[in-house]
């Protein structure tokens, strides 16, 4: 069955003038920038949550989405396979190469852990041969452990060990479904990884638990010789009130504190970092510079509310800096950009789904072209250059080293007579250098 009529696919790229709304601006796939195909710079994925196993309802009102494989009154396996064949479908004609999943996306539950397993290897096993059939991969698989009541005080930070023993049985079966469709990555992120009120929680405990859980999975992904990357998304609310995996520092320091860094990278969320008070140029920064970077989740807030409305990406001005700093770090290796986008709850129509995709992919394609140009021109790696300058001299040297004491170097700073003078930040010229950028790459 042809779920997508109205689109013929795959999506061309057609140049910046023409009208064709159902067509690239900026995404071209097989140009190369910087040395690179697009397409491998950007690892482009679609979520099978929002944009397939979502019927658009919200806390106020049910689903308005025309979604035919969602309608309740079929089996839940063939509604399954309805729902798998569309995902592909729409993979294939908006022409991306990566897809992600959760556990219950995919497949529905049983009332078993058996039952469950053995409905997601089924419909793991087809997945595996339209994979196969269409050249698409899998950017990262994860589980579910936040929608069933079970969850509700958490999985790996349950006050209950069965419920950490279910959460584990959960991502073992994901681990071993990632393994076999080749997943690049595997994402835990902790959505109810928090608490409601500190009255009844002990948070010192929830973080031995969780540490313990993230041990386990980490030992499990080597004994099956799982060779994707682990990653844990950060997120500072949103349902629990607050979540542990706060943002990338946080984590980072977690994953110091109990000695897993070697093992887990981090997959960073637009409406995540802003959620957190921080943009996502800073996320970024921080998890190139410390080392922790692995993957994006594609979307945007709205400025107007404070929640993860989780709308395509649609700023060319916020997603350049972001991809500067990717760029600067040497891009994606198993990562890419996950689109975790959900259309509005008034973008019923089935194709609603590609222009969604389109633009926020053109928007991706386009920040791309610029933040390379950054890098190539050097833009502000010669401003930063010459801003710490003074590190690399004698005295720079020695502190960083470490030769150069406080007492010492106190020393020197009054037989100096040490009195430097400030110099400009010159933010607002940095500020219309990457605006001009923006303004002059085609
Ligand atoms: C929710 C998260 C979620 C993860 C996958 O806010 O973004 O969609 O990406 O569990
Ligand atoms: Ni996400
Ligand atoms: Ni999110």
């Amino acid at each position: 069955m042809t779920f997508f009529s109205d689109v013929s696919g795959p999506i061309p790229f057609a140049s910046a003038g023409s009208d064709d709304e159902l067509a690239y601006r900026y995404y071209d796939p097989d140009r190369l920038v910087a040395g690179k195909r697009m397409e491998d710079h950007l690892r482009i994925g679609v979520c099978y949550w929002h944009s397939f196993a979502w019927p658009g309802s919200d806390i106020f009102g049910h689903g308005t989405f025309d979604r035919p494989w969602l309608d309740p009154s079929t089996d839940p396996m063939e509604a399954a396979i309805a729902k798998q064949d569309a995902a592909f479908e729409f993979f294939q004609k908006l022409g991306v190469r990566f897809f992600s999943f959760h556990d219950v996306d995919m497949a529905p539950e049983g009332a078993t852990l058996a039952e469950s397993r053995a409905n997601l290897d089924t419909l793991v096993e087809r997945a595996a041969t339209k994979m196969e059939q269409t050249g698409t991969k899998l950017l990262w698989g994860t589980a579910n452990l936040f929608s069933h009541p079970r969850y509700a005080a958490g999985a790996a930070t349950n006050p209950d060990p069965d419920v950490f023993t279910h959460a584990a049985a959960q991502v073992r079966h994901m681990l071993d479904a990632t393994l076999r469709l080749g997943g690049q990555n595997y994402v835990l992120w902790g959505g109810r990884e928090g608490y409601e009120t500190l009255l009844n929680t002990r948070m010192g405990h929830e973080a031995d638990q969780l540490a313990r859980f993230l041990t386990m999975v980490a030992e499990y992904k080597h004994h099956i010789g799982f060779e994707g990357t682990l990653l844990l998304e950060p997120k500072p609310q949103e349902p629990t009130k607050h979540q542990y995996d706060y943002d990338c520092a946080t984590v980072h320091g977690f994953l110091e504190r109990y000695d897993l860094l070697d093992e887990y990278k981090v997959n960073i969320e637009v409406n995540h970092a802003t959620l957190g008070g921080h943009s996502f140029h800073h996320e970024v920064a921080y998890a190139v510079d410390n080392g922790i970077f692995g993957s994006v989740d594609a979307n945007r807030g709205d400025p107007q509310n404070g929640w993860d409305t989780d709308q395509f990406p649609n700023s060319v001005d916020e997603f350049v800096p972001a991809l500067y700093e990717i760029l600067r770090g040497g891009g994606f290796t198993t990562g890419g950009f996950l689109f975790d986008t959900k259309l509005r709850r008034q973008s019923m129509a089935r194709s609603d789904l590609f222009h969604g995709h389109i633009g926020g992919i053109d928007t991706l394609a386009r920040s791309l072209l610029i933040a390379a140009k950054l890098l190539e021109d050097r833009t502000l790696e010669d401003l930063r250059d010459e801003r710490y300058n003074g590190w690399s001299s004698d005295r720079g040297q020695a502190i960083l080293n470490g030769d150069v004491g406080l007492g010492s170097l106190a020393d020197q700073a009054v037989a100096e007579g040490l009195n430097p003078s400030a110099v400009s930040g010159g933010q607002e010229r940095v500020e219309n250098l990457v605006n001009r950028a923006i303004w002059s790459t085609p």
